[in-house]
């Protein structure tokens, strides 16, 4: 019961910090503070501190999940943990190297915690002495060294910095082990460390990036603005972070590991770690891919966003060897394809089954992930006069013409890259947004989705953000068609199907008990498929989400046409399910 209540207060605590940054249209003042921003796209977090030297283990214990946690987790009083300073030394730490592996993987702006939630400044701080000049036997300020490299590389520096928890103080948020959380004078904590930590950080270490800060928890709208004000007092280029709190900010932050529906506008950022902890963690093992890694990218920059990729360095200073090789890997891939990424805009198109689109003046960027069988792909644009279509890595010419259905490209049969090979459209004429082409259905690919993203919701039915995790803290997040309660709730897509034949047709989706039984019907060319849903699991956000795959259609199809599926409630009940995708895949 009471670890269900801390969780409960946890829950409020992080949930206060999802809240967006105001998406008013920009000035061009503000337009200019972003622009570095903006065209960034790919950024790389840091999270070290003194929980890197537990890497997840104390006293023989292994605490599975985001390591950086681990004083709140094993309840370490504010005492004993002070004395993990006097252990910590990386002598290993070389700022020039660190950037210059940043630089080689294609980085653009660095955000390192100079202080975490476990209150320690890895910088020379004269407001505390719990920082790492005053308290390790390593007795310098990396933050020094770190800001002068990324300065002499043109890489943004930003500091990330937990403004309302910090475990070691009486009057910080987040520690109730120690101290009565009724009694704490929040405002005493901002006044006399917080606001003059982010002074020092924004005085001694030359312009920076950005402030990233997180957790806001109890903060007012009035400290939220009062932080805000102080940054620009003293550095007015500096963005800061949406998690500053009450819906300000100059771009928005989405949660860990939050990849939004469709297009966003305004500058944004989705934060992702490398494996699932944030601090280093000697047992996790779930390290993205490059072509994860590459693919995540490029979602999110035709999304219209930066990816903040973390990586958890040891405590001796080290960055794990995989994430040191992955991101390499993608820096390589960023060399030959990185114009299709920096400085690019959103796609003007949705996500098709080969892959999705970025854009700059006059070249559309076709990023290709999976080539249909027989290599033809359509692009639903209209009216461009082709200047020239090539491999964006080798030049090499692609073969394309402007039909009145789109823009035909016919690839190879071998793609110049597997994880992501771009095409590049330099063109003449106008492209115009347009996401209401309806999907694709066709034999040339063995699978493909039907995702919420650009459904269309009727009634009470919503397209919404489901959040869950795996060990601890490590969230996840799934765009999911949710509400569908009655009749006339209900999410249906167009499909253009390309070829006759028959198509499995198969729901994924996550239920609990609630939902268990009730029962949907699929409806697809005047037939009507019902199916009864199954429970896959209890939903607590702080556990994983199982999702199910149920076929629940085989749509025989003799015509080639535009066709509608709707999925709704046969009766009014209890909602149906979080429905993260529809799968099609033609029989063979
Ligand atoms: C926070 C931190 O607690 C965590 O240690 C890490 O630094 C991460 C980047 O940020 O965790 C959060 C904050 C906000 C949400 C989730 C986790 N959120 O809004 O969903």
């Amino acid at each position: 019961m009471i670890k269900q209540i801390i969780a409960f207060f946890i829950c409020i605590l992080l949930y206060a910090a999802t809240v967006s940054a105001q998406s008013a249209v920009a000035t061009p003042a503000e337009n200019l503070k972003t622009k570095w921003f903006r065209e960034a796209r790919f950024g790389m977090f840091i999270h070290w501190g003194l929980f890197a030297q537990h890497a997840g283990t104390y006293k023989g214990k292994k605490y599975y999940g985001i390591s950086e946690w681990l004083q709140e987790r094993a309840k370490i009083p504010a005492k004993e943990y002070e004395k993990f300073a006097a252990e910590f030394n990386p002598v290993d730490f070389n700022a020039a190297q660190w950037v210059s592996f940043a630089k080689a993987s294609g980085i653009k702006y660095i955000v390192i915690t100079a202080k975490h939630h476990e209150g320690f400044a890895m910088f020379k701080s004269m407001v505390s002495a719990f920082n790492i000049v005053d308290a390790t036997p390593y007795k310098k300020d990396p933050m020094k060294e770190l800001a002068a490299e990324c300065k002499k590389a043109g890489i943004r520096l930003g500091f990330y910095y937990s403004q309302f928890q910090d475990w070691h103080e009486p009057n910080g948020g987040g520690n109730d082990w120690d101290f009565d959380n009724t009694k704490k004078d929040y405002p005493v904590y901002y006044a006399t460390k917080a606001i003059p930590q982010i002074k020092e950080l924004l005085t001694n270490y030359g312009d920076l990036g950005l402030i990233w800060f997180d957790t806001p928890g109890d903060m007012t709208q009035e400290q939220s603005k009062e932080f805000l004000k102080k940054v620009k007092d003293w550095q007015p280029n500096c963005l800061v972070s949406s998690r500053v709190g009450n819906g300000l900010g100059d771009y928005t932050d989405f949660g860990d590991g939050e990849v939004p529906a469709g297009v966003v506008k305004g500058p944004w950022e989705a934060i992702f770690t490398h494996n699932d902890s944030w601090g280093y963690s000697s047992f996790d093992n779930n390290f993205k891919t490059p072509k994860e890694i590459i693919r995540l990218l490029t979602t999110i920059s035709s999304k219209g966003g930066n990816l903040l990729l973390n990586i958890g360095p040891m405590a001796n200073g080290k960055i794990p060897d995989l994430s040191q090789k992955y991101f390499l890997e993608t820096g390589k891939w960023l060399i030959k394809n990185g114009q299709s990424i920096y400085g690019t805009t959103c796609s003007l198109i949705k996500p098709q089954p080969w892959g999705v689109t970025t854009n700059k003046p006059g070249k559309l960027f076709i990023h290709i992930f999976q080539s249909p069988l027989n290599g033809k792909i359509t692009i639903p644009v209209k009216g461009l006069t082709l200047h020239s279509v090539y491999w964006l890595s080798n030049k090499k010419p692609v073969a394309a013409a402007m039909k009145s259905t789109g823009l035909q490209l016919q690839l190879p049969p071998l793609l110049p890259d597997t994880r992501d090979a771009v095409v590049v459209v330099e063109y003449s004429g106008t492209m115009v947004e347009n996401y209401d082409t309806p999907e694709v259905w066709s034999r040339q690919y063995p699978e493909f989705y039907l995702l919420p993203d650009y459904a269309t919701v009727k009634g009470n039915a919503t397209i919404s953000t489901v959040t869950y995790s795996h060990y601890f803290g490590d969230w996840k997040h799934a765009v999911c068609i949710k509400n569908l309660q009655s009749p006339t709730d209900e999410v249906s897509f167009e499909i253009q199907v390309k070829e006759k034949g028959d198509y499995k047709i198969t729901l994924e989706y996550a239920a609990d008990k609630n939902s268990e039984g009730e029962e949907g019907i699929l409806e697809i060319a005047g037939q009507q498929f019902p199916f009864q849903v199954l429970k896959t699991g209890e939903y607590d956000e702080w556990k994983p989400l199982s999702w199910i795959r149920q076929t629940v259609a085989i749509l025989s199809v003799t015509q080639p046409r535009l066709y509608t599926l709707k999925i709704k409630p046969a009766r009014a009940g209890r909602e149906l399910f979080n429905l993260k995708r529809i799968i099609a895949e033609p029989v063979e």
